[in-house]
């Protein structure tokens, strides 16, 4: 019997379902044991190779990653598109520019995705402001009044790889991919009235082919509690990961300036004159603070 090679497309309890590259789909394939003595779990995303145990089929190698995420637990992703809602939940600027550091540091292309534009157009205007100036590609979007949907859908066809929906739970991930997608079905949950937040309703990541050349892939909402557990890169390497600070990282009056207040900072320079744009400069800001704090076992 011939080995079977395809791709991971959702896991749950240890059990994962791989679609192969001649289209079946494989579902509760185990690991193999090996794979938790080298504290290696597999991912979404993974390419593998499949191989007859019993009745049942394993995992018996996984491909090289170019990447791999904690949030969202997933591997080989092309393109990050960051969700967020313009309100309800109310939009985090620190959230979206921690997601794109991440995505800049693992070489993943970030995509601004605003949604719920209708409830508030203006923070939604704002928000699309700030990281076109960035350089990051940015859609304004409203599932509700079916607005921007078509411009992503366009992009989307344009869009190879590995292609991942993240952003908090709530605003509206699931609901947007249905919208653009005909063909797939995600769960679609509600938002909590008293604290204005999603339920999680998404548990799983799911990745879709879509287009025959994409993979789309829904995965859990999750919130900034759960990014302050684990170290993404150390604080050195935190100026790299704003684009918008490439070409003054050397002109400061200090050779070391950290960018975060120094007298002769081009940067606060740059922030006070508009040229560059305050919350994102508030958040390298916070991100760094934080980077510095942790100590080295943490
Ligand atoms: N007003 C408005 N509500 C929307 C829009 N898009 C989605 N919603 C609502 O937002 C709620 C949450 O939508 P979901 O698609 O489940 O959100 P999610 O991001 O997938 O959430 P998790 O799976 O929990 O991470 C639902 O009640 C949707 O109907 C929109 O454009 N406008
Ligand atoms: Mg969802
Ligand atoms: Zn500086």
């Amino acid at each position: 019997m011939n080995d079977i090679k395809g791709k991971i497309i959702s896991g749950v309890g240890g059990k994962y379902t791989v679609l192969s590259d001649d289209g079946q789909v494989y579902k509760k394939c185990s690991a193999r044991g090996l794979f938790r003595l080298e504290k290696i779990t597999p991912l979404p995303g993974d390419d593998v190779v499949l191989k007859k145990s019993g009745g049942d089929y394993s995992i018996d190698k996984i491909g090289e990653r170019k990447n791999s995420l904690i949030r969202p637990p997933m591997a080989n992703i092309d393109t990050l598109f960051i969700v967020c809602a313009a309100a309800s939940p109310e939009p985090s600027y620190l959230f979206s520019d921690k997601l794109c550091a991440i995505c800049e540091y693992n070489e993943i292309k970030p995509v601004i995705i605003i949604t719920k534009s209708e409830l508030a157009p203006d923070v939604a205007e704002d928000i699309r402001k700030t990281y076109t100036s960035v350089g990051y590609d940015v859609f304004v979007t409203s599932s509700m009044e079916n607005t921007g949907i078509d411009e992503l859908l366009a992009y989307c066809e344009k869009t190879e790889g590995i292609c991942v929906f993240s952003g908090e739970s709530g605003v509206g991930k699931s609901t947007l991919l249905n919208k653009l997608f005909k063909d797939i079905d995600c769960e679609v949950g509600e938002i909590s009235a008293k604290i204005e937040r999603g339920k999680n309703t998404t548990r799983r990541v799911e990745l879709h082919k879509v287009f025959d050349k994409a993979f789309y892939a829904d995965t859990p909402g999750f919130s900034m509690l759960d990014f302050e557990h684990f170290d993404f890169f150390k604080k050195e390497d935190l100026p790299y990961l704003f684009p918008e600070l490439q070409d003054y990282l050397f002109k400061c009056k200090y050779k070391k300036c950290s960018h975060t207040g120094e007298d002769g900072c081009i940067v606060s320079q740059l922030v006070d004159e508009g040229k560059i744009q305050k919350t994102r400069h508030e958040s390298y800001m916070t991100i760094y603070s934080a980077l510095k704090d942790k100590k080295e076992w943490e």
